[in-house]
């Protein structure tokens, strides 16, 4: 099954994408499956907390449009740290549009984010805007991707089992662009060549105030099935980021090589 598959295994397979075998390589030269939302107010701290977690991360995670001062300069600060700490950056747009619509605005994310996380709810024709945007220009091709969301971890959503089951098709339609889904579940990736991203991990809380639900490290990479897990309030708002990133990812990568060697 994919959850006993290690990570060079996968990238080997002939379905596997370009894009997906450059997230696959990054993770085993850092032994790290840690993707830390950046969810803070401002570009300083941004682009302070980066700093201190780039070295222990494989994706950078940002809401780009819930923080104050972005300028270009922050954006380019941003791509020469992922540079220099190998990470990757994936703006967390969740777009929703029509076809035409999502490609405007992904004409802007595209020149700075190697990734990001669409929703199915338009269907497959999304998907072929973003695949246009990506095949204009060649420089691109191979070095973007996107994640679908196939579940949410908030209490209430109105995701249902036919979406899940839909979405899962889209994702298999455009392989050459979709890396992965956003997903609680193990058995929702129809296959090893796509990476299960799991959002909802804490080592401390259980929930929010506003119907998150959380699982530790080893819950979300041995239960719920997440190749890579996205950690946000539990290291960003922690004293010392750096250090709370450092225990994260070891956590989670020692549980991915407990479960691929069983
Ligand atoms: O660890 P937290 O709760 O502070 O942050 C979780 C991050 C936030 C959410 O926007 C995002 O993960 N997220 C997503 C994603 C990644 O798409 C999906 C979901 O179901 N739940 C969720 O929290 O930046």
């Amino acid at each position: 099954s994919r959850t006993k598959m290690g990570f060079n295994e996968r990238s080997e397979l002939l379905e596997t994408s370009k894009i997906t075998q450059k997230i696959f390589k990054l993770t085993l030269e850092k032994k790290s499956n840690l993707c830390v939302a950046v969810d803070v107010d401002t570009a300083d701290k941004l682009l302070d907390i980066t700093e201190k977690v780039g070295p222990y991360i494989c994706i950078l995670k940002t809401h780009i449009d819930a923080i104050s001062g972005v300028t270009e300069a922050t954006l380019n600060s941003l791509k020469l740290m992922a540079k220099q700490y190998n990470f990757l950056i994936m703006e967390d747009r969740k777009m929703a549009d029509i076809g035409n619509t999502v490609k405007l605005q992904y004409n802007k994310i595209v020149k700075w984010a190697d990734l990001v996380t669409v929703h199915s709810i338009s269907g497959g024709m999304m998907l072929k805007g973003l695949q246009e945007v990506i095949n204009e220009d060649k420089d691109l091709l191979g070095n973007r991707g996107v994640f679908i969301i196939a579940e949410l971890s908030c209490d209430g959503n109105l995701i249902s089992q036919q979406y899940i089951k839909e979405t899962v098709k889209i994702s298999e339609e455009y392989k050459d662009i979709v890396v992965g889904l956003v997903c609680q579940s193990d058995d929702v990736i129809p296959s090893p060549s796509l990476i299960q991203l799991t959002p909802g991990v804490n080592m401390k809380n259980s929930e929010d105030s506003l119907g998150q639900k959380y699982q530790n490290p080893s819950d979300v990479i041995l239960t719920k099935g997440a190749d890579i897990a996205v950690v946000g309030r539990g290291i960003v708002q922690d004293d010392n980021p750096a250090e709370a990133a450092k225990l994260y990812k070891e956590w989670l990568w020692n549980t991915y090589i407990e479960r691929v060697s069983n």
